[in-house]
């Protein structure tokens, strides 16, 4: 009995390793090359491009060079709203993003852009990478994307061409850039001070014409933007913890084999340490040459005020969002 068992067991798994032999070699479109294009707004060595050049040598490496990723750096296709919609229309493939303007689309992952939602970065990552983050992805779905994974992008703090800021009051009457997302309006507004929502790309020009008195961004992005030139005051509020996320087109991952589809998953997943390894390398070093550029970085600032100041904003969204913002806050 126990022979015909292990007879049957060796017919099985050679029977596996024919099927799956014979599929790969009477299966020409699987050999076809498929190269996935990739966008990001940042420049070559920003911490997110080297996440979707690591993804891409990974499946490089893994598939025999039959899977590759051609990344786009420095906006090179658009600014971040339209790459995020030419993925959704199939026309691109990847587009590397702030969650930030995704919640126009995609409205439970507005939940992320909530003012002071995290209490640290441990806990941002706790979250995005534990059962809520995968719920979230998996909303994306239904909006004509694959969510295939959450990248480090630290905290977000208010700078400006005008003082420094150490209260509410100094905040008055300033006008800051916001990301597109009119969450990003409301906690401005909650603050005291106005917003307008604009591209990335023209943040620089806004700041340096005057059209806007300030912005709010981690540090790597305050520095390669080169903000910190015309802005010379980053107070360290903290008040926004947006992780970046990877979408890739629907529409172009329901054309791949179930392999494949694993492949760009588990590339996408392991990119993503690598991706916060280097977001933290950056993100001292950018601090650190901001110090060296003048700049004076406030750090002397009651939160407590700021963070009671949202209230308003968590009421607005309470309807929508209420669950995801008890669950997260849960998340010890
Ligand atoms: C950066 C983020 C970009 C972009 C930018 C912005 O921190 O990495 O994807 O969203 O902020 O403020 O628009």
């Amino acid at each position: 009995m126990k022979k015909l068992f292990t007879v049957l067991l060796v017919l099985a798994v050679a029977g596996f390793a024919f099927a799956n032999g014979g599929s790969e070699s009477s299966d020409t479109a699987s050999a076809e090359p498929i190269v996935l294009k990739a966008a990001d707004t940042h420049a070559i060595d920003y911490p997110t491009v080297l996440g979707l050049i690591k993804m891409g040598e990974l499946l490089d490496e893994w598939t025999d060079g039959r899977i590759t990723i051609e990344v786009y750096p420095s906006k090179q296709l658009g600014e971040e709203k339209e790459t995020i919609e030419q993925v959704q229309l199939g026309a691109l493939d990847i587009v590397r993003t702030s969650v930030g303007p995704v919640g126009t689309i995609v409205p439970e992952l507005s939940v992320l852009s909530l003012p002071y939602i995290f209490r640290s970065a441990e806990h941002s990552y706790k979250v995005v990478d534990g059962e809520i983050g995968d719920e979230l992805l998996a909303l994306c779905e239904p909006h004509g994307f694959v969510g295939l994974g959450w990248y480090g992008s630290g905290q977000r703090s208010f700078y400006n061409t005008k003082r420094p800021i150490r209260s509410l009051e100094d905040l008055d009457g300033l006008k800051f850039r916001v990301m597109q997302n009119p969450v990003f309006v409301d906690m401005v507004d909650a603050l005291g001070a106005s917003a307008t929502p604009m591209a990335y790309g023209e943040v620089y020009t806004a700041l340096s014409t005057g059209v806007i008195d300030g912005a709010e961004n981690n540090y790597p992005s305050f520095y390669t933007s080169n903000h910190y030139e015309v802005a010379g005051y980053y107070t360290q509020d903290e008040h926004l913890r947006v992780p970046e996320i990877i979408l890739m087109s629907k529409k172009v991952f329901d054309t791949l084999s179930a392999e494949d589809q694993e492949l760009i998953k588990k590339a996408a997943a392991e990119s993503v340490p690598y991706q916060r390894e280097q977001w933290d390398l950056m993100a001292a070093e950018s601090r650190k040459k901001m110090e060296e550029a003048g700049v004076e970085i406030i750090t002397d600032v009651d939160k407590t005020p700021f963070i009671n100041a949202m209230a308003p904003v968590y009421e607005k969204h309470a309807a929508t969002l209420g669950p995801w913002i008890e669950r997260i806050q849960a998340v010890k």
